[in-house]
């Protein structure tokens, strides 16, 4: 039966469209932390949307589940397969020219993040999604998941750039809205509704986004603190006082530790502080005496280093976006991805790490993230991968204090165990009734969500 369905698969995207080598398989079949592994039959990898199309209507005769998979850097287990087909959208990157009286662009939904970043800011406009994994990441999986990232304070996530999507349903039907309006009032707006779909209903083939201007002035600074109530407040008081804030990202002292050890980074500063906030700001004109005067107006601030040009910002950025890879190297970790409202977030931070010390003694907790929005990254190390009673009591701690089992990372197989806690029953039974409606026989990643 496998058989048959690749060889069927073969006759729609070319015999090397379909690869069932068991070493090839592999880099498909387990997730960026090495928490989910499974083994799929086959990867089969169309370059056209009518291709997916009759993919997705072959599997559907055969019953066989499709798993979509894009640069596989979820957070939660949703592009790794059990024992499906996955379906990669490596050979869909394509990218058209940017269109500049729209400031619109038309992209494959395999193209990377970095690739459309690139493609937007040579025309002088922006593609305003970023995340660490931007060079692996998909737009489709960025659709897909939602992803929100490091600029969303000011921009929006994902959903708010997708003015339109090309998308093949669990049906096999294709829908087909890349015109651009971006006033549409014409019924249900079908590509908001994909976005964060994760994969359950449709497959994005190709999507319209908005781009942003490029501002060519941009400085970033990290500051120091002596606790993480005077970091938490003193962002509140630079979201007041400044427009132009790009990322206002928070570290604590032992992640921060953690990073310099592991890659063999220069502290940034002479002596430790409890909390650090990376603070990115850009504009038309040189936006570095606004960010002095909003700084040097917050009592609370330590040490400072200020960075103008890319090579120093990078290096801060550094001690940032190493916190996911330097915590990997700990071992597989418990990936929690959380908001907070803003007037529980401090209570959270100071709370969560003693609470799960309380219950396994062993357990680190790392705490970091996206503190403009309320969303922290809680990582803990020192459990067994599958034990999951710390996942209960801190999503259950974050449920009590009215915040999101996940922010954006999506729900996956991870959450999916908790997805009661932020949705209700009535919630849930209609997002399963719109699952039933375009994917009938249940085959675009029956495992994920529900
Ligand atoms: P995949 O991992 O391949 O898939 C993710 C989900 O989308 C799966 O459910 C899959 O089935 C589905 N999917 C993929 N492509 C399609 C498609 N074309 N059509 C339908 N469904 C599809 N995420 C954030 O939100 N913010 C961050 O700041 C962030 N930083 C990260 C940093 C690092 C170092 C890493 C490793 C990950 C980070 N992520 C972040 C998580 C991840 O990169 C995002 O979830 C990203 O959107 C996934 O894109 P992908 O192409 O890798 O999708
Ligand atoms: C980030 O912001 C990503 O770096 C990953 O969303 C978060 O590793 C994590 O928990
Ligand atoms: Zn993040």
């Amino acid at each position: 039966m496998v058989n048959q369905l690749v060889r069927e698969l073969r006759q729609i995207v070319g015999e090397g469209g379909v690869i069932t080598d068991p070493d090839m398989l592999v880099r498909h079949s387990t997730d960026w932390t090495g928490r989910f592994t499974g083994q799929a039959k086959a990867v089969v990898r169309p370059s056209s949307t009518s291709e997916v199309a009759e993919i997705v209507m072959l599997c559907r005769q055969h019953s066989a589940a499709i798993v979509p998979q894009g640069g596989n850097t979820g957070m939660v287990g949703g592009s790794v397969p059990v024992d499906e087909i996955v379906l990669s959208t490596a050979r869909m990157s394509g990218i058209e020219p940017v269109d500049c009286d729209a400031q619109q662009v038309t992209v494959g939904a395999g193209a990377t993040l970095a690739m459309v970043r690139a493609h937007a800011n040579a025309s002088r406009l922006a593609y305003t999604v970023d995340i660490g994994s931007r060079d692996t990441a998909t737009i489709g999986g960025t659709i897909a998941t939602n992803a929100g990232g490091l600029n969303l304070l000011r921009y929006g996530g994902t959903r708010e750039q997708v003015v339109g999507l090309e998308a093949v349903l669990g049906t096999g039907g294709v829908v087909s809205h890349l015109g651009g309006l971006v006033k549409d009032n014409t019924g249900y707006h079908l590509p908001a509704l994909l976005c964060g779909s994760e994969g359950t209903l449709g497959v994005i083939t190709r999507a319209r986004l908005r781009l942003m201007p490029f501002h060519a002035h941009r400085v970033a600074a990290l500051v120091g603190f002596a606790s993480t109530a005077d970091a938490v407040e003193s962002v509140t008081a630079w979201r007041a006082a400044l427009d132009v804030i790009d990322a206002v990202e928070l570290m604590l002292e032992p992640g921060m530790r953690l990073v310099c050890e592991t890659f063999g980074l220069r502290r940034p500063f002479a002596e430790p502080a409890a909390a650090y906030v990376l603070v990115e700001v850009a504009a038309h004109a040189d936006p570095t005496e606004l960010l002095a005067s909003a700084v040097s107006a917050t009592p609370t601030v330590g040490d400072i280093a200020v960075a103008v040009d890319g090579g120093q910002r990078a290096a801060l950025w550094r001690y940032r976006e190493d916190h996911p890879l330097a915590i990997n190297q700990l071992g597989v970790p418990h990936k929690l991805d959380v908001t907070l409202p803003a007037s529980r977030l401090v209570e959270f931070l100071e709370t969560v790490g003693p609470l799960v010390q309380s219950i396994e003694p062993a357990a680190r907790t790392w705490l970091f993230g996206h503190v403009g929005d309320g969303n922290i990254h809680v990582n803990v190390t020192g459990l067994p991968p599958e034990d999951e009673g710390v996942d209960d009591i801190v999503l259950n701690l974050v449920s009590e204090m009215s915040g999101s089992i996940s922010a954006e990372h999506g729900v996956g197989v991870a959450k999916k165990r908790w997805l009661h806690l932020s949705r209700s029953v009535a919630e849930i039974d209609a997002m399963r009734a719109i699952k039933h409606a375009l994917d009938p026989d249940n085959i675009l990643n029956p495992r994920v969500l529900f």
